[in-house]
Order: C-alpha cells, then structure tokens, then sequence
C-alpha cells in the first residue's frame, strides 16, 4: 500500500534508485530556507574564520536552524519517505551543502574520480561513491557484493542547479543494485553514458537510495551551490550526525519529531524494563507505542500493520 509514491514513482525508485520531484517546495518554503542558508552561513565564516568564497558543509544543520529542522517531517514529504523506508526510521544526517563558484586558479579533474585541484583544495564527494561502503564500513556486506537497503536520503535544491557544471548531483541510474567493488576496482570511472548529471531547478526534491552511485560535478557557474540532503535510516543503525540530539529541542518536538531526531518519548529506560538482566534496546524490540510514532501515523493512512515475524 502506497501513501505517498505513485506506482510509477514507485518503479523508479526500485529500479533507478530515485525519484525526482520537480518545483517540490513552495516559494516561501524555498526563501525561508535560503534566508536560513544566509544566516548559518555568516555563522560558520565567523566560527571557521572562512572567506566569502570558501565552501563549506554543516552536518546536523538541524539543530543550526527550524528552516531546517522542518523538513525532517515535512507534511508533504513524509509519506514519500514512509513509501520508501517504512516507519522505523530516524534521522541518520542532515547536510548543507554550500559551493561557491570556483576560483579561476582551481581546475577541476576528472568528473567522478577526483584526480584534480579541486579534490586537493577539499571540495568534497567528488569521486564517485555509494554512501556507506567506505573501506571502514562494508567492504563485504553480504554475499553478492551489494550494499543492503538501509537508508535513503533526501535531496533539497535551493539554488539553481538547472545547468550543467553547477555543482550538480550526478548519479548512476540502478547501480545500487552494482556491487561497490566493481567502482573500487576500475578505478571510480563511470562510463559517460551511464552516468546523469542532475540539472534541476531551485524547488525540487530529490528520494534517493544511498546506494546509488553519486558523485558532486565541479561548479564551474557563476552562482553559489547550495542545496540539502535529509537522510533517514532504520531505528536500529546508529545516526552519522549525533548520539543524542540536544534534550530541549526534544522536549519542543512532537511525537513523530521526537522519534525522528532518535529519542525514546515514552521516556524509559532505553535497554527496557528488565534492563539488568535481560537488555534489549527500545531500538529494536521497542515495546511502547509512544517510541514508534510514525507506525500508528502510517496506519492511519493505510499502510497494513501485518508483519512477516514476530520475533528477531
Ligand atoms: O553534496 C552532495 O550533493 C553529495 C553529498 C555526498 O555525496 C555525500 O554526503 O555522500
């Protein structure tokens, strides 16, 4: 049962990897959050003494701005994030992205595979990767080679990425379903036609598997990238970006917030009742209703409560 994705949507997010929603926020979403970009980025050029044109990236950015913090739960991205990664979710990252054009004096190198100037100065993800397959994480996940289904990401554009060169996202259509060893071994290169180079207005929205094969192309325009990933993964993984999320924005949030920034509202002990001598994480047997929010949302809205198992 779908609450958000179209069967076609659906299609595409299974065998491409992605779906793309075009003019996905609204203008006053989009300004809200550009005005947001503004300030965090005043903030983080005083903290890291950074120029003008540096680029930069803020992990969490939650927690630097509501603009930012809003989209967690978006109303009208929730469902889409439901259909995608079911409800035992909480966020895993939340990512600014800020490129200014390229000095004159940086010359990119090859597209994907970061042999350049511009990987040496610091741009960031410019050789292809899928997220999670780093040498420290999964080199051999599981016996085929592929990464398993465990996250998804969401991708905000807030400036226009609509030319090619920008600073856009590229991705290889249906290479989650590829072993990343396979980009290990031919050195990142990517055949050029298999690859896409996202070019896409300020506005649209991006539901993308992680595993999918990305790299950041050189921004070669005359405007600023600025664009965020959301990324949501299972309760039972632990988030990139935090341990605990700071106790006043949790006391603030709602219900389905609460579990999203990865709190417990039931307010138990997180091993369980019985926690001295049989621990089991709310994390993964979570016993109250009240830490598992989003189920009973889903339900509402159709998606069926029948499980495959009902132990581990
Ligand atoms: O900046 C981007 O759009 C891509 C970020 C990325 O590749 C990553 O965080 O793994």
């Amino acid at each position: 049962m779908s609450i958000g994705m179209s069967q076609q949507q659906k299609r595409d997010f299974d065998e491409k990897g992605f779906i793309i929603l075009e003019d996905f926020l609204t203008r006053a979403e989009l300004d809200r959050l550009l005005a947001a970009v503004d300030e965090v980025a005043d903030e983080v050029r005083e903290a890291q003494g950074l120029g003008p044109d540096d680029p930069f990236a803020v992990r969490n950015a939650l927690s630097r701005h509501e603009a930012f913090l809003d989209l967690v739960d978006h109303p009208r991205m929730l469902p889409l994030v439901v259909d995608a990664i079911g409800w035992n979710i909480q966020i895993r990252t939340t990512h600014l992205d800020y490129r200014p054009p390229y000095p004159e004096t940086v010359r990119p190198g090859t597209l994907g595979v970061g042999d350049g100037a511009d990987q040496e100065r610091g741009y960031r993800n410019l050789s292809w990767h899928p997220d999670l397959a780093s040498d420290a994480l999964f080199m051999a996940p599981s016996l085929d080679g592929r990464l398993p289904f465990m996250e998804i990401k969401v991708f905000y554009v807030l400036s226009d990425l609509s030319e090619g060169q920008s600073g856009n996202l590229w991705m290889v259509p249906g290479s989650h379903l590829r072993s990343p060893n396979e980009l290990r071994e031919n050195g990142r290169q990517v055949d050029s036609d298999e690859a896409m180079e996202l070019r896409l207005k300020p506005g649209a929205a991006v539901v993308w598997r992680t595993a999918v094969w990305h790299c950041v192309g050189p921004n070669l325009s005359e405007r600023t990238r600025k664009i965020m990933h959301i990324g949501y993964h299972y309760r039972w993984l632990r988030p990139t970006d935090y341990i605990s999320q700071d106790q006043d924005l949790i006391e603030r949030s709602g219900p389905v917030r609460k579990q999203l920034l990865g709190a417990l509202a039931s307010g138990g002990d997180p091993l369980g009742a019985e926690s001295q001598f049989h621990p089991s994480s709310q994390y993964w047997l979570t016993k109250s209703d009240d830490d598992l929010p989003l189920r009973a949302w889903a339900e509402e809205r159709g998606v069926g409560r029948e499980g495959f198992f009902n132990a581990l």
